[in-house]
């Protein structure tokens, strides 16, 4: 990887990855890309920043040639709970954008990365150590979109040769970023309201156990299989990958240990609770230990201590 295009530059990931790929590359060998006119000054003051609506395929190609860029990062999303309810743009931004990627990437010999998720699972689906391969029939917008970006990675790589690359990631928690309209975000929300108020009101019941990663573990993640050895790479698209999995009773008892005073009281969000009652508890992410040495280094209770810490900070 010499020169690469981060898409959703502005998002939950692109915001931390940005500054990780440049402190690791350059500044600017990572030109960050992103639909926001005013991105935050650290992501514009430290290298290229480019506004792009990723439905428009000219301006990415404009993008990729000009800066002769060799991997393409795409994060430029619509999250699960924001496509629920507007399905139409969210296949247009999640699955035409991704194919312009690919098509773009095809041109340009360029690798791709593309972040699946647990989304990308259905009610059907084994809900605990969810296979690396089992069945994928997922309800959501945002899941259908999930899969078949898989399907398209899988097949671009088959039939043009071209490196694509993948991870299906849980609920992803850090504090630099709000939330964007994901299922998980109360993961998130929760940390700013426990050091605030001592009080957060969650949205999914007390026993929706769901699996979550904290950020620098899904940053590794990203950084450790785009520089794996291709030859090891057996599921490229896309790898379960897993660092914890709890409920919200039990973050909110971990973070107890923190603040004492911590209360939770529970509002359900119906979309949000069906969505998350369609996705897996816990995946078997053995796959991605085996073929590129993955290991998360946090678990439930350093993540919130680390969370916790640079909150008060
Ligand atoms: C969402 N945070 O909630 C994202 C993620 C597994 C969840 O895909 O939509």
């Amino acid at each position: 990887m010499k020169t690469i295009l981060v898409t959703g530059a502005t998002g939950q990931i692109g915001s931390e990855l940005t500054p990780a790929l440049r402190q690791r590359y350059g500044n600017d060998s990572i030109i960050a890309a992103g639909h926001r006119k005013q991105p935050d000054a650290d992501l514009t003051n430290a290298g290229p920043y480019c506004r792009l609506n990723i439905e428009d395929i000219a301006a990415l190609a404009r993008i990729v040639e000009n800066y002769r860029i060799d991997t393409i990062i795409h994060l430029a999303s619509l999250l699960s709970a924001v496509a629920e309810t507007d399905p139409q743009r969210a296949w247009s931004v999640n699955i035409d954008g991704l194919f312009n990627v690919l098509e773009i990437a095809r041109q340009n010999a360029c690798s791709v990365f593309f972040p699946s998720s647990i989304g990308a699972f259905g009610p059907n689906t084994p809900t605990f150590d969810t296979p690396q391969d089992t069945i994928q029939r997922p309800n959501t917008l945002y899941g259908i979109g999930k899969v078949t970006g898989e399907l398209l990675c899988d097949y671009y790589h088959k039939r043009y040769n071209l490196d694509t690359r993948g991870l299906r990631f849980p609920g992803l928690i850090s504090y630099k970023t709000p939330p964007g309209g994901g299922t998980t975000d109360y993961a998130v929300e929760i940390f700013n309201a426990a050091v605030r108020w001592q009080h957060y009101t969650c949205y999914l019941k007390p026993d929706t156990q769901l699996d979550m990663m904290y950020m620098p573990d899904a940053i590794d993640a990203i950084w450790q299989l785009m520089t794996a050895d291709p030859k090891r790479l057996i599921h490229r698209n896309a790898y379960n990958v897993t660092a914890m999995s709890f409920t919200p009773e039990q973050l909110a008892a971990e973070i107890r240990r923190h603040i004492p005073d911590f209360k939770m009281s529970y509002k359900i969000d119906p979309l949000r609770q069906v969505i998350a009652d369609s996705w897996p508890r816990h995946m078997d992410d053995s796959a991605a230990r085996q073929e590129w040495g993955w290991q998360a280094r946090y678990d439930l209770a350093t993540m919130v201590k680390d969370m916790l810490e640079h909150i008060t900070e």
